[in-house]
């Protein structure tokens, strides 16, 4: 199977940390790819409408996108313990902890425009506020109800990989004034998954000042 990857993408490392963790990571070829929606990238656009990584092309040809389908599929193909859980009420837990993830990493993705991605002159601060205050309540929220840890499962790996990654980041310190998550987070840091699968790399955009259909690319910090 061929995965279209970014390393510094948390739904990417979501699905790649998912792999580990079902034994099923030797099975896929990893491909790296730059994506942005300032900067199309024409063999994700092939593969997904939506030009986001990440993308799986199964060995049948089959192409799935979207990191919670990706992870379904993988989850059908090993024979260990379940990482979606069938039965409520861990499907529901493991779900929602899985939402509240990608909604983290969205709003951290979001600020991050309004900070660094989009040119200076078309920043506008209250959204950038908006966006941290989910990022924050998302946090205070998960250092009163810090996963239970008993069985690792989708929920924990989306959240681990999208704390990792506002912590690459530096959309915002997490860790100070939340002793809870803060310890999980590092624990579930030193699983050999997340070890295998660090985050680096920066992102490319279209230069600010290029006119529209430039080709040229630019690493911004
Ligand atoms: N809901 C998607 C989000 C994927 C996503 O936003 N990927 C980013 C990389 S971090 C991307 O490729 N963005 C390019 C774009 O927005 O055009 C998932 O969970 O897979």
């Amino acid at each position: 199977m061929k995965l279209h990857y970014q390393s510094h993408s948390p739904y990417a490392r979501k699905v790649l940390v998912f792999a580990h963790e079902a034994g099923l990571a030797d099975r896929l070829e990893v491909i790296q790819q730059e994506t942005s929606p300032v900067q199309r990238n024409d063999d994700v656009f092939a593969l997904n409408p939506l030009g986001k990584v990440p993308v799986l092309v199964c060995d049948d040809g089959t192409v799935l996108f979207d990191s919670s389908v990706i992870c379904d599929y993988l989850d059908g193909l090993h024979h260990g313990d379940k990482l979606i859980p069938y039965a409520a009420p861990r499907r529901l837990q493991a779900l929602l902890k899985q939402a509240l993830a990608m909604g983290l990493a969205d709003a951290g993705i979001a600020a991050r425009w309004e900070s660094q991605r989009r040119p200076e002159a078309l920043r506008w601060p209250p959204l950038l506020e908006g966006h941290l205050q989910k990022v924050i309540a998302a946090c205070d929220y998960l250092e009163a109800n810090v996963p239970d840890g008993e069985r690792v499962d989708i929920g924990d790996i989306a959240l681990a990989t999208a704390l990792s990654w506002i912590e690459f980041r530096q959309v915002h310190d997490f860790q100070p004034g939340r002793p809870r998550l803060s310890a999980w987070y590092r624990r579930f840091c030193a699983r050999p998954s997340m070890m295998a699968t660090p985050l680096s790399g920066e992102t490319v955009d279209r230069p600010a000042s290029f006119p529209p259909g430039a080709a040229d690319a630019v690493a911004l910090a």
